[in-house]
């Protein structure tokens, strides 16, 4: 996977992509991320890529031309056809089934935004793929791509040391996950409940996924309603037991 991320705040991403596994996975080859200055493609000498906006109003727009230019010198040396995602808030959103899209990708370019937005003309030109990371209002891209990228970058093949860890989700795809222990075994006079103690796998596997239903259902019951068509029916017999799935009509499906 070939990520090229765009933006006037190249800086932030130095850290981001050499730590941790994402750190590790950069180092093997497994994930390439280059970050890329969009001042480079500025068409002044001051590098300003940002312009007072039409029709007056407060902050600045950056300005068609230069993100026109980077999109397409980088498309122009690539090999592939890359997808280029611009974010904004205005975008389709962020979710673990369009992670899984892009991961299935060869190539992102991933265009930041700053001030009050694009020029609109960006997106009539390119017809990037719109993207926001949800109903909130960050200062601009750079945050949402490094979450883009860390939740894409885990899905591919070789990123993840354990992929149990990954495939587990899809196990328990849908539902939020089951409370965690480890030593010590009280703290405080709260104890880690016996079974996780007891060795029997088979209980420990039944007890987690009814956890993680309780907790989806009382916590997050518009994730069961959402998820009802991919959950096992062992996971749906546990949600009705705590009270939640879709309402049953009389117009039901024979699945439900
Ligand atoms: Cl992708 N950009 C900005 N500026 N704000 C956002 C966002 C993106 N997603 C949510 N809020």
């Amino acid at each position: 996977m070939h990520f090229e991320i765009v933006t006037i705040f190249p800086e932030l991403f130095g850290p981001f992509r050499s730590t941790g596994i994402l750190g590790k996975a950069v180092d093997r080859g497994t994930v390439r991320l280059e970050v890329f200055d969009l001042r480079d493609w500025a068409d002044n000498k001051w590098r300003q890529v940002d312009d007072e906006p039409y029709g007056g109003g407060a902050g600045m727009v950056l300005q068609a031309t230069p993100a026109l230019a980077a999109v397409r010198e980088l498309e122009s040396r690539a090999v592939d056809k890359p997808r280029t995602v611009m974010l904004t808030p205005r975008g389709r959103v962020f979710d673990q089934a369009v992670a899984r899209e892009l991961a299935a990708l060869d190539h992102v370019i991933v265009l930041c935004g700053r001030y009050e937005g694009f020029d609109e003309r960006i997106a009539h030109i390119l017809k990037p793929d719109e993207v926001s990371i949800g109903d909130f209002v960050l200062g601009g891209g750079e945050v949402a791509a490094m979450v883009l990228v860390e939740a894409v970058a885990r899905l591919i093949e070789g990123v993840v040391g354990d992929p149990d860890s990954v495939t587990d989700d899809s196990f328990t795809e849908g539902l939020l996950d089951h409370p965690c222990y480890t030593r010590p075994p009280e703290v405080e006079g709260h104890e880690v409940p016996d079974i996780l103690r007891s060795g029997h796998h088979e209980a420990i596997r039944r007890w987690r996924l009814e956890r993680a239903v309780e907790a989806t259902v009382t916590r997050r019951p518009d994730l069961v309603n959402d998820n009802w068509d991919v959950y096992s029916e062992e996971v749906r017999l546990m949600v009705r037991r705590f009270g939640g799935g879709p309402r049953r009509n009389r117009h039901s499906t024979p699945s439900e």
